[in-house]
C-alpha cells in the first residue's frame, strides 16, 4: 500500500485563477511586518500536519510539499493507493483542482480530505473525495488505514523554518519545530483552530519529560537547543512546562522557545518563569482594547508587555480589526491601543467568519456574510467578507494596510524591537543570582552581540526621525552595555549593510517575492524502492523520473519525462556503477519519455556502450520522440536496441 500526502500547489501569494497576491506563504511577511519594506523577516514553514501525519503510521508515505501543478500531476500518475490533501479555506480551489487531477490520472486512487479547509459547509461534495478528516488526523488516519490508533505519538525532527532571509540575508536555519499538541479549550468565539478541534486540547506529549525527551532527541540529531512551540496555547497546561524546566535545570540544557500563549496563562506563569523556560517569542492574543474576551479579563496588558521584553521576551500582539464595536472612530482607538503596548510585533487581522466558528454561524444566521465572494478572498490580509455596518470592502483593505503602516511609523521595524528586547532581557536576566539565570543572561548576551551588528542598517535605512532617534538610542545604549564593537561586529555591520541596500534595490525592483521550494519527503519506501532512488540520485534535475522493477530478471528500468544532457549524464555515471559492481542485466524502457533534448540520447549510449553486451534497449514504434531521437543517432549506437514490445510494470 502506498500513501501520497500533500500539501496545496503553488506559486502561493499571486493573483491567477487560483489565488490572491495578498495571500503570502509566509508568516511574519503575510500578517506582520508585511509593511516593513526590507526590514520585513522572511521565511517559510513546511506544512508540519503533513510531516506529523507520515511520521506516526506504518504505510510507505511520501509527502508532497509546496508543489507546482506538474509536479503533483506527475507524482499521482505514479499510482497511489490514497492521495491525502491538507488545505486551508484559502486555498479550496486548489484542492478541488487537485482532486480532480487525482479522478482523471489515477482514477483507482482514493481521495482523503484534511485540515482546517474541511470545515467549509457541504465540503463532502464540493470537493471529490473518498474520506474527510475533520480535526486530529494521526488517530483519523490510523484508522482509515487498519493500523493500531492506539500506539504512542513519534515527533518528527525537522528545522522549524526554511529559506530565511534577514535583511536580505540568507541565513540558516536553526531552531526545529516542536508540535505539543493541537486545539484550544478557550473556544473564542472567532478562532478557527479552537471550534476545529472541538474546543478542546489534544495533547501528543502530556509530560514535561516527555517534551524534554523529544528536545534532547531534535539536538542530537540536528544540534539545535531552539524550538518553535506549534501550540495554540502552550502555557495551558503549565504542569508540563514547570517539569520541562525542571528538568532543564537539572541536565543544564539551555534551550529556547518560541510560543503561542493567552494572557491569562502568562500572568499565571509569570516573566521570570517565562524567561527561566528560555521562552525567546511569544505571541498573545490582544485583540482589542476592550476586554472582549475571558483570556483577558482584569490584565493589564501594557504592563505584562513591557515586562516580558524587560525579561528579554519578544512579544507579538495580535489584534482583531472590523469587530462589531469598531466604526471608523473606534477602530483608531483599537489601532492606536495595540501599537501604545510597545511590542516587538503587532499582528492585524480583518475579523474573519470562519466556517466551523461560532461567530460564522452567527453571522450566516443574520444573513450578513458575503458568500459571493470566493473563498481564495477569505484570508484575512485584505478585505472582509461580510457586511459591516461602518465598513466596505475596500475601506476594510485600506485600514488595514494603514494599521501595520501605522506601527511601522510610530514603532520602527520588529528588528529594531527585537535589538531592544534582547539588550534589557540582558540587562534585567543579569542580576538574578542563581547560575541558571546567569547562564540564561550569558545567553542573551551572545544574542545581543548578534543583534547589534544589524543596528548600523537599521540607522542607515530608518525611513522616518521618529525611527532615526530611536535607532540611535539604541545603538547608544548597546555602547553603554557593551563598549566598542569588536572587529568582527564591524564587518559584520558591514556585511549586514552590503545585504540591507541590495535587497532596498530588489525591493524597488519588484524583485522580493519568494516562493517556497518544493519538498519531497519519503517515509518507509521499500529497499527496492529506495535501491531506485539511489540509482536516480539527488543530483537529477526534477524532469527525468525513473521507474525501477528490481524484482524482474533482467532488472526493468523506466525512463520517464524529459531527457537532457545533465540528467542524461548523471544517469549513466549511475547505471555504470551499478553495471560495474553487479553482474545484472538491465533493460532500459524509453517509451514513457516524452522529450529528448538535442543529442542527448546519443550521449547517454556513448557512455555506456561499453557493457552493451549486458544493456538492452526498447521501446514502442508509436513513440515518436523516442522513434525521432533514433533516427538521428550513429549506426553502431542502433544495435543496442532490441526490437520487442514490453510488459513493463512500475514499482
Ligand atoms: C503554520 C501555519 C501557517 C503557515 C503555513 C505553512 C504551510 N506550509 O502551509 C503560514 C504561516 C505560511 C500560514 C499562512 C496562512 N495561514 Co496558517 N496557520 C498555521 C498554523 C499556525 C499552524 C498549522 C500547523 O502546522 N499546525 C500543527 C499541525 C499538526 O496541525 P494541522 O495542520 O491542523 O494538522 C492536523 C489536522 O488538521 C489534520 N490534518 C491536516 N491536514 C491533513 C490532511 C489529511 C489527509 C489528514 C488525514 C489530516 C490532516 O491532522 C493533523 C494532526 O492532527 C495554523 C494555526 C494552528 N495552530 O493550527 C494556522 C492556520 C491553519 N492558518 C490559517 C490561515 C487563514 C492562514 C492564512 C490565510 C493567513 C492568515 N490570514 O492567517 C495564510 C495562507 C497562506 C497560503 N497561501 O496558503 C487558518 C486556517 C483557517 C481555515 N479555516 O482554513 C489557521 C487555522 C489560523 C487561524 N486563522 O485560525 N499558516
Ligand atoms: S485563546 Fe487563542 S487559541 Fe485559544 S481559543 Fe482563544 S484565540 Fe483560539
Amino acid at each position: 500500500m502506498k500513501l501520497l500526502l500533500t500539501s496545496v500547489f503553488g506559486p502561493y501569494g499571486v493573483d491567477d485563477d487560483f489565488g490572491r497576491k495578498e495571500n503570502v506563504m509566509e508568516l511574519f511577511h503575510n500578517q506582520i511586518t508585511r509593511e516593513q519594506g526590507l526590514f520585513s523577516l522572511r521565511f517559510n514553514h513546511q506544512s508540519f500536519g503533513l510531516y506529523f501525519l507520515a511520521e506516526n503510521i506504518d504505510v510507505p508515505t511520501t509527502v508532497l510539499d509546496f508543489p507546482s501543478k506538474e509536479r503533483f500531476i506527475k507524482e499521482i500518475k505514479k499510482g497511489y493507493d490514497y492521495v491525502g490533501i491538507s488545505f486551508i479555506l484559502p486555498n479550496f480551489i486548489k484542492a478541488r483542482y487537485m482532486a480532480e487531477q487525482i479522478r482523471k490520472y489515477a482514477p483507482k486512487t482514493k481521495i482523503l480530505l484534511g485540515g482546517h479547509g474541511t470545515a467549509i459547509p457541504g465540503i463532502e461534495t464540493l470537493i471529490e473525495n473518498d474520506n474527510i478528516c475533520r480535526g486530529e488526523g494521526v488517530k483519523w488516519l490510523r484508522k482509515v488505514l487498519g493500523e493500531n490508533t492506539r500506539k504512542p505519538i513519534h515527533h518528527p525532527i525537522m528545522d522549524s523554518v526554511f529559506s530565511k532571509r534577514i535583511l536580505g540575508m540568507k541565513l540558516k536555519t536553526d531552531a526545529a519545530v516542536l508540535i505539543p499538541g493541537v486545539g484550544c479549550k478557550n473556544g473564542c468565539r472567532f478562532c478557527a483552530t479552537t471550534h476545529f478541534f472541538e474546543k478542546k486540547y489534544t495533547p501528543f506529549f502530556n509530560t514535561g519529560k516527555e517534551l524534554f525527551d523529544v528536545c534532547q532527541k531534535i539536538e542530537k540529531k540536528l544540534g539545535y537547543d531552539e524550538f518553535f512551540i506549534m501550540d495554540e496555547n502552550f502555557l495551558k497546561v503549565p504542569e508540563r512546562a514547570i517539569e520541562l524546566v525542571a528538568l532543564m535545570e537539572k541536565h543544564n540544557k539551555l534551550y529556547r522557545f518560541g510560543i503561542f500563549s493567552s494572557a491569562e496563562t502568562i500572568k499565571q506563569m509569570g516573566p521570570e518563569f517565562l524567561a527561566r523556560l528560555g521562552v525567546s517569542f511569544l505571541w498573545v492574543g490582544v485583540e482589542s482594547k476592550h476586554e472582549i474576551y475571558e483570556k483577558n479579563r482584569g490584565i493589564d496588558i501594557k504592563q505584562m508587555i513591557k515586562s516580558l521584553r524587560d525579561h528579554g521576551i519578544s512579544v507579538l500582539a495580535s489584534g482583531i480589526l472590523f469587530s462589531e464595536h469598531h466604526d471608523q472612530q473606534t477602530i483608531m482607538d483599537d489601532i492606536k491601543f495595540l501599537v501604545d503596548l510597545e511590542s516587538d510585533f503587532v499582528q492585524f487581522m480583518g475579523l474573519g467568519p470562519l466556517p466551523g466558528t461560532r461567530l460564522y454561524h452567527d453571522y450566516d444566521e443574520q444573513g450578513i456574510l458575503r458568500k459571493d465572494i470566493p473563498y481564495e478572498e477569505w484570508h484575512g490580509q485584505h478585505q472582509i467578507w461580510f457586511k459591516h455596518p461602518h465598513f466596505n470592502l475596500e475601506e476594510s483593505a485600506r485600514f488595514l494596510k494603514d494599521a501595520f503602516r501605522y506601527d511601522y511609523d510610530k514603532q520602527g521595524s520588529s528588528l529594531l524591537r527585537m535589538c531592544d528586547t534582547v539588550l534589557r532581557g540582558y540587562v534585567t536576566i543579569s542580576r538574578y543570582k542563581d547560575s541558571f539565570m546567569q547562564k540564561r543572561a550569558q545567553q542573551l548576551k551572545g544574542w545581543a552581540e548578534q543583534y547589534r551588528m544589524m543596528l548600523e542598517a537599521l540607522q542607515r535605512f530608518a525611513h522616518n526621525d521618529i525611527v532615526l532617534n530611536k535607532t540611535k538610542k539604541i545603538i547608544e545604549r548597546y555602547d553603554i552595555e557593551f563598549g566598542d564593537r569588536s572587529l568582527k561586529q564591524k564587518i559584520g555591520e558591514k556585511v549586514a549593510s552590503y545585504y540591507a541596500k541590495r535587497e532596498a534595490i530588489k525591493i524597488l525592483l519588484g524583485q522580493n517575492h519568494y516562493q517556497p521550494k518544493t519538498i519531497i519527503a519519503k517515509y518507509r519506501v521499500s529497499v527496492k524502492n529506495l535501491a531506485a532512488e539511489a540509482l536516480k540520485g539527488k543530483s537529477f534535475s526534477n524532469m527525468l523520473d525513473i521507474n525501477l522493477n528490481w524484482n524482474h530478471e533482467p532488472i526493468i528500468v523506466e525512463l520517464a519525462g524529459t531527457l537532457d544532457k545533465v540528467n542524461a549524464r548523471a544517469f549513466a555515471k549511475r547505471i555504470l556503477g551499478r553495471l560495474k559492481k553487479e553482474d545484472c542485466i538491465v533493460k532500459l524502457n524509453l517509451n514513457q519519455l516524452d522529450a529528448i533534448e538535442d543529442d542527448s540520447l546519443k550521449r547517454l549510449l556513448k557512455k555506456i556502450k561499453k557493457y552493451n553486451q549486458r544493456i538492452q534497449i526498447v521501446f514502442n514504434d508509436g513513440v515518436t520522440v523516442v522513434n525521432d531521437a533514433f533516427a538521428d543517432l550513429p549506426e553502431k549506437l542502433k544495435t543496442m536496441f532490441i526490437k520487442e514490445e514490453l510488459a513493463i510494470s512500475s514499482p
